[in-house]
């Protein structure tokens, strides 16, 4: 079983994210276990200070080095970890490769900082894995930590049932937009859906499909200014 550790000033919004829908399911199947550690139980001093003022000034707090050193060191003396993930709006961009690779692993450690807000040797010392989510600044690494961990526990064998295979999805098998999903009723407050996914005729469907799949990655391509 994968095995996804999680460290964070915050551990309360991650709580509910990660024990919800797919995700709990998953949990509850045995097919990953996913630990948040509350860095304040990491702090061993009387006031359990986990931050303070940076060196050489500059706005708000910093979290110390310390509790993390604590925390990641207990978690490497009893296992082995395949990546230290340290998200980061200055790592590389996420995406669906880094998504399946993380996928194929058995231990993952994620450290949840906050932007400006964790001292820079904690991610000097163990990240191996530095990731950005995207071009815009969030007040943590929390929101980063969700999203890796729900793309890549959906790709673990048997998370997903076969009616939610994740082996067709958009981006699965490269840059690939799937065609736009209906559903009853038919017809609603005048919307009409495409008359060819009534018709029951396989070949014609899937050549709709494959079509529809086509315009909207070139579109996506186009408003994205890729290729
Ligand atoms: Cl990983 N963390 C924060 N705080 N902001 C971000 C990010 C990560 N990725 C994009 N913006």
């Amino acid at each position: 079983m994968m095995r996804i550790d999680v460290i964070s000033a915050v551990p309360d919004s991650l709580i509910s994210p990660l024990n919800t829908s797919i995700l709990k399911r998953a949990q509850e199947r045995k097919k990953v276990e996913i630990l948040v550690h509350n860095l304040r139980d990491y702090a061993y001093d009387k006031h359990k200070q986990i931050d303070d003022k940076p060196f050489g000034g500059g706005a708000g707090m910093l979290l110390k080095p310390e509790p993390f050193f604590e925390c990641i060191e207990r978690l490497l003396n009893e296992r082995k970890y395949d990546h230290i993930i340290f998200p980061t709006p200055g790592g590389k961009f996420y995406d669906q490769k880094m998504a399946n690779n993380f996928s194929l692993k058995e231990n993952l450690l994620i450290i949840a900082g906050h932007y400006k807000g964790i001292d820079d040797r904690v991610r000097e010392k163990f990240a191996t894995d530095e990731i950005s989510i995207g071009r815009y600044v969030l007040t943590g690494g929390e929101i980063a930590a969700w999203i890796i961990i729900d793309s890549v526990v959906r790709l673990i064998p048997g998370v997903l049932n076969d009616s939610e295979s994740a082996l067709n999805d958009s981006l699965m098998d490269g840059d690939i937009i799937e065609a736009p999903y209906y559903t009853r009723p038919a017809e609603y407050k005048g919307l009409k859906m495409p008359e060819v996914l009534l018709s029951g005729h396989e070949k014609k469907i899937k050549d709709w499909k494959e079509e529809q799949s086509k315009i909207l990655t070139e579109k996506w391509k186009k408003i994205n200014n890729l290729e």
